[in-house]
């Protein structure tokens, strides 16, 4: 972790589950979210899951398919055939480094198998090493909601301890195999969001545990996925002899509506139990009080030991990675609801949205910034961050997404003044850097990238790639550091 002051990295992210696609050969299984179809959005603000509706037998249907839908994740951007001319997109727009990620469901299709699938392994070995090659740092994430479903279906997902050593081992063959390609690693995507839907990354549905509730069924998840995440932490430690392994929590920044003193304790309930309770879990290595009192209230009973809670405390991460897209507002009355981050927030009248309700706040970046160091003290990765927009192609073969640079010129402005204000921040990874297949929505014409690819929902396309005027910007950029 030395030298980051001057040698900020700047690049982009994506992950296997969305963008890769080719997921039936080759030896891999589906994860629950490429088993999750395209429904056409009335109105794209609207909150896209209904998550009573995300059960085990609904994501079977991608099986038969009775019903003739579209599951864009089993496609993605189609990287898994053209990873190599993606790359050389990366290096030629003069990324310092790429976040990626190495999908469980292709190296163990079925969680528990003796050895990894060599197919896998090859690939990523390929993927990898030609990253090197063009001199482009990487930061791999472990499962980005990649829990292979055979996992969910065969042993209840996340919400069995026998998972936890199926993801050690996971990390373990990651460690060996690609332990001197890979700069930094992220064990879990937006843990957070386990204790939203659980279905998701956790691979855990309500239906197999019958008199548990959802509450039970959230938070013990989430739970042994912290543990998991512990316990790749010491392995990597072990293993790898650096101090390179971070979270990554889905950042929940949101402003108390006004200040009337009742929302401010809102606002702090919020504070606490949207952020920092889940870094307090990876930084402090321990539960909060208000989260064990929220567990009373719940009627939540963690299943655990002082064993596990030792490996918690022990294990603590080298750095906080977040994404950061948008802010939002709370309070207990007056708060009109607006889409983003899944769960939805209140609205904020100083700031405007993108298409999907999604609020753009580059200040709430620096503030962010500023309050997750003064809170830790540990350096600071931007993971995600990117402006989805429904991009169109221009008769020149390219986008004029002069919208894109300006949030991006923005948010970049943030980060340097939060770096300014003495903020210890070391990296930054915009989103879906070449367009994929939309996390929430499975769009694809959810386009985040400097790289526009030429496919529909349905993926009707060439599946070409085109550069954006946000690319040429974003080299620029590198070139001469000026905004
Ligand atoms: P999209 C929402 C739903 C699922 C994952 O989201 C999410 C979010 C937003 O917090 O988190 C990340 O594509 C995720 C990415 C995802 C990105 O947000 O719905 O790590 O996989 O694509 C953006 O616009």
């Amino acid at each position: 972790m030395e030298n980051r002051k001057k040698d900020f990295l700047w690049g982009g992210a994506t992950s296997a589950s969305q963008a890769e696609g080719n997921f039936e050969n080759n030896g891999h299984s589906l994860s629950v979210w490429q088993m999750i179809p395209y429904i056409k959005l009335q109105d794209r603000a609207s909150i896209p899951l209904n998550f009573e509706s995300f059960t085990k037998a609904w994501v079977e249907e991608v099986f038969e398919n009775k019903q003739g839908l579209h599951y864009p994740k089993r496609f993605g951007s189609d990287y898994f055939n053209r990873w190599k001319e993606d790359i050389d997109l990366l290096a030629e727009a003069k990324l310092d480094i790429y976040r990626m990620s190495i999908s469980w469901s292709r190296i163990y299709p079925n969680g528990d198998e003796l050895e990894p699938n060599q197919k896998g392994l090859e690939f990523y070995g390929k993927v990898l090493n030609y990253c090197k090659e063009k001199g482009l740092k990487v930061m791999a994430t472990l499962s980005h909601f990649e829990t292979p479903y055979p996992i969910g279906k065969k042993y209840g997902g996340w919400m069995n301890k026998q998972v936890i050593d199926m993801f050690v081992k996971f990390a373990k063959t990651c460690f060996t195999e690609f332990g001197d390609l890979v700069d930094f690693w992220v064990p879990i995507n937006e843990i957070n969001m386990t204790a939203i839907v659980p279905m998701m990354g956790g691979a855990s549905f309500l239906e197999d545990f019958p008199g548990t509730s959802y509450d039970q069924l959230r938070f013990q998840t989430l739970h042994n996925q912290f543990v998991g995440q512990a316990k790749v932490v010491q392995l990597g430690h072990e293993m790898l002899g650096k101090k390179n392994i971070g979270c990554m929590i889905a950042n929940m920044t949101a402003y108390p509506i006004d200040c009337n003193p009742v929302n401010i304790l809102e606002w702090q309930k919020h504070q606490q139990t949207q952020r920092y309770f889940y870094f307090d879990m990876v930084a402090k290595g321990e539960y909060p009080t208000y989260m064990l009192k929220l567990f009373e209230k719940l009627n939540v009973k963690i299943d655990t030991n002082p064993e596990e809670m030792t490996i918690l405390k022990n294990n603590t991460v080298d750095f906080l990675s977040f994404s950061y897209y948008m802010s939002g507002t709370v309070g207990t009355t007056d708060v009109q609801y607006t889409s983003g981050n899944l769960t939805g927030t209140g609205k904020n009248p100083f700031l405007k949205a993108t298409e999907w309700g999604w609020q753009i706040d580059p200040q709430g970046l620096r503030y962010t910034l500023n309050d997750l160091w003064d809170r830790y003290h540990l350096p600071l990765f931007i993971s995600e961050n990117g402006m989805g927009y429904d991009d169109k192609l221009n008769d020149k073969k390219t986008v004029d997404d002069d919208y894109r640079i300006d949030y991006l010129k923005q948010h970049f402005k943030a980060i340097m003044d939060a770096i300014d204000d003495g903020a210890d921040v070391f990296g930054y990874t915009m989103w879906g850097v070449i367009d994929l297949v939309s996390g929430g929505t499975n769009e694809m014409s959810k386009r985040y990238g400097l790289v526009y690819v030429d496919y529909d929902d349905f993926h009707n396309g060439t599946g070409d790639r085109f550069k954006k005027k946000s690319f040429y910007w974003f080299k620029k950029f590198q070139e001469t550091g000026e905004l």
